[in-house]
């Protein structure tokens, strides 16, 4: 009568392996909407500094307390910003004073239509960018943080298939004296 019950065990085992497999290589990231452009345009140089900033995305935007962040700031650092965001569906308009001058640095985190925030950030310039922030790109870049996280469902995935396959070796070496009583 074990060798039933055995087989249920190991049934059970490799569905649990097979769902933390698929869970694992289900990327979230596939599910969040995308920055589709931005007014301006990265590396765009204005002769004006623009009323505002846009900025238009794959996915129509969650609103809500703090939901919506758009930090816009010159070289000095002098935040440019000129009161809250503005949420239009798939578009987020943030508004400035309008007197600024040099390399512009835009870094933004909306609330993506799947409920789960994404960020970013780009620059451009009016007049002329400002030489200390043209000559020093960012180290490592945006990318880094995203990479990383991606790293984790695969180790979560390697650790399920060394996890399970102790179980199930356990469960098959078990069987042998019970099979032959
Ligand atoms: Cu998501």
């Amino acid at each position: 009568m074990s060798s039933p019950r055995i087989s249920t065990r190991l049934i059970a085992a490799l569905g649990v392996l097979a769902g933390l497999l698929l869970a694992g290589s289900a990327s979230p990231a596939l599910a969040h909407d995308e920055l589709l452009g931005t007014d301006p345009a990265e590396g765009a140089v204005l002769d004006e500094a623009p009323e505002a900033i846009t900025l238009t995305f794959s996915g129509v935007l969650l609103d809500g307390d703090g939901a919506t962040e758009i930090v816009v700031t010159d070289a000095a650092g002098t935040d440019l910003t000129a009161g809250e965001p503005v949420l239009d569906g798939v578009r987020a308009t943030q508004p400035l004073d309008g007197a600024a001058s040099g390399t512009i640095e835009v870094a933004w985190r909306v609330v993506s239509s799947d409920g789960h925030p994404i960020s970013g950030e780009f620059s451009f310039a009016v007049g002329e960018a400002s030489s200390p922030t043209s000559e020093s790109p960012a180290p490592g870049g945006p990318a880094s943080p995203g990479a990383g996280g991606e790293l984790l469902p695969v180790w979560i995935g390697v650790g399920a298939i060394v996890v399970v396959g102790a179980v199930v070796t356990v469960l098959l070496t078990r069987r042998r004296p019970s099979h032959e009583d």
